[in-house]
């Protein structure tokens, strides 16, 4: 952590060097320096608003989890581990807790990797969900060769002793992961566990997991299931016959591992039928790929995307959370697997928060349960810009300074509190009259829906004395006109224009 001071200094040299540098390729890099001391601050200054505009402590409002995967070689890397300290709640192992990395050798055990991801979480106060006791991928090589027998004995023993292990320190273990077959059959993957163990793998598995840990929420985990379809009812009438049979099972994880564009319109619907059954459902490998390179489009409707899913799993109460599968576009699994495409998590290569940072906050932050910001004078407060100018109540002023050039432009904006209270964080908010389009800012989180443009605070900018100002500023296109858009609103007033 910079000193104070240093960190003051480092501010004023990012917002120096970000005028300075807003057309050039170094904006990227120095946005995601910004974002990374944003966090930092987040960090030191608790109980501040710029901290209860993190994920976390939205999602700890709302009583739900917001959580990402970890991988624990990663948190030497200072954004990485920022980023993780400050915007989650809940913490799973991407690959620590696997088979293949629990248990190399037969019955010889290693736990240190998984150690981490549990200790880390703890100094955190974060929760920790277990992925996964069974999954018919990164199995050791040594099982390849067991008889059905033997691979049971193993999986149980495998069980116990994992679970075991981290008795009382994990909530929740996805016990069985990816059971089912893809593709219309509705039927069970043709793994080695299903051909030499038979249909009861799966139940055995649980009563293994139950036995190991009572305390610890028993989940199955399939990806392509988010929406109704062959293969989430399988799992659907897995959970039906085994909640009629008493076999142990408390939730389901949905993967959604999505496409831009494509979150199933009967998501919710479906996480609901679950939820019907009497078991608890989170969306726990969240991401949302699109063809690489991105663009603002492309983000546009990831962002909206990312917010439909979060909402999603707000409007149904037995929806404990919605995991991350990452903090950042550079480590993603994606592109690996998926060659041309990508960019799928929520802050870029770079760790600069993309539009889906704060549409995932948006969704957070909307809804009954209020965040905590200091008073604003209106009641009630629109978080989104008004789209006509009615009289102004004043409690700001704005001047917008455009500089325009062929198709590109930049903007500074000027905000005046004007109002009767000092405050801790805004949200300033308005309209392109002709369709311009950000491309990115500095000094503010900007995100754009349509022609409607709203900004948030930085975590270093976020307070604000009586008549105090701040500046920020955003390099944008349009289409040979650039007119300036004529109101603005700030913490939900509407502003004099300056
Ligand atoms: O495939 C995406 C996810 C689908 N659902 C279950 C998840 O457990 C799965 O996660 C991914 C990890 O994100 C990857 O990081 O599972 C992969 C394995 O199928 C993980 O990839 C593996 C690489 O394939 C290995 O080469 C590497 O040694 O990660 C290993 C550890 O870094």
């Amino acid at each position: 952590m910079l000193a104070t001071h240093t960190k003051d200094r480092e501010r004023m040299r990012i917002h120096h060097l970000t005028r300075r540098h807003a057309r050039s390729g170094l904006l990227a890099g120095l946005l995601a320096a910004a974002s990374v001391l944003a966090v930092g601050v987040t960090v030191a200054q608790p109980g501040t608003a710029e901290a209860a505009a993190s994920l976390k402590s939205l999602a700890d409002a709302k009583g739900r989890d917001i959580g990402f995967a970890l991988d624990p070689n990663r948190l030497s890397e200072g954004p990485y581990k920022q980023i993780a300290d400050a915007e989650f709640n809940l913490v799973v192992a991407e690959n620590a807790m696997k088979w293949d990395a629990t248990e190399p050798n037969p019955n010889q055990f290693t736990f240190g990797q998984g150690d981490a991801v549990v200790n880390y979480a703890a100094s955190g106060g974060k929760k920790v969900y277990g992925h996964t006791l069974v999954w018919h991928n990164q199995m050791p090589n040594w099982t390849a060769n067991l008889s059905g027998p033997d691979l049971l004995a193993a999986m149980k023993n495998h069980i116990a002793k994992v679970a075991g292990h981290f008795k009382g320190k994990i909530f929740a273990w996805d016990v069985v992961n990816e059971a089912f077959a893809d593709g219309g059959s509705g039927g069970r993957r043709d793994s080695i566990l299903q051909q030499r163990i038979g249909n009861s793998w799966i139940e055995e598995a649980f009563r293994a997991a139950r036995a190991a840990d009572p305390g610890a929420k028993l989940c199955i985990n399939d990806y392509s299931t988010d929406g109704i379809n062959a293969k989430s009812t399988a799992i659907y009438n897995l959970v039906r016959d085994f909640k009629a049979r008493g076999v142990p099972i408390d939730c389901v994880g949905f993967q959604a591992h999505l496409i831009i564009g494509q979150v199933p319109g009967d998501m919710q619907a479906n996480l609901q039928r679950f939820a019907d059954l009497g078991v608890d459902v989170r969306v726990t490998e969240l991401d949302i790929r699109m063809s690489t390179p991105a663009n603002a489009t492309k983000l546009a409707t990831q962002a909206a995307d990312y917010k439909k899913v979060v909402n999603i799993c707000l409007a149904v109460a037995r929806c404990g959370g919605v995991t991350v599968w990452g903090i950042t576009d550079k480590y993603s699994w994606i592109p690996g697997v998926f060659p041309g495409e990508g960019a799928a998590l929520i802050w870029d290569e770079n760790y600069a928060p993309k539009p889906a940072y704060q549409a995932v906050a948006d969704a957070l932050g909307s809804g009954p349960t209020p965040v905590p910001t200091t008073p604003v004078p209106t009641t009630p407060v629109p978080t989104t810009p008004v789209p006509t100018t009615p009289t102004p109540t004043g409690n700001c002023t704005v001047t917008y300074v455009p500089n325009s050039w062929g198709n590109g432009f930049t903007a500074e904006i000027r905000i005046r509190n004007d109002g009767p209270n000092a405050i801790n964080s805004w949200s300033f908010g308005f309209y392109f009259p002709a369709g311009q389009q950000v491309t990115n800012a500095w000094n503010a989180t900007v995100t754009q829906s349509g022609t409607q443009v709203n900004a948030r605070n930085m975590s270093y900018n976020g307070a604000l004395s009586v008549g105090g100002t701040v500046s920020f500023g955003f390099q944008g296109t349009h289409t040979g006109s650039n007119p300036s858009p004529t109101s603005f609103t700030f913490n939900g007033s509407v502003c004099r224009n300056g």
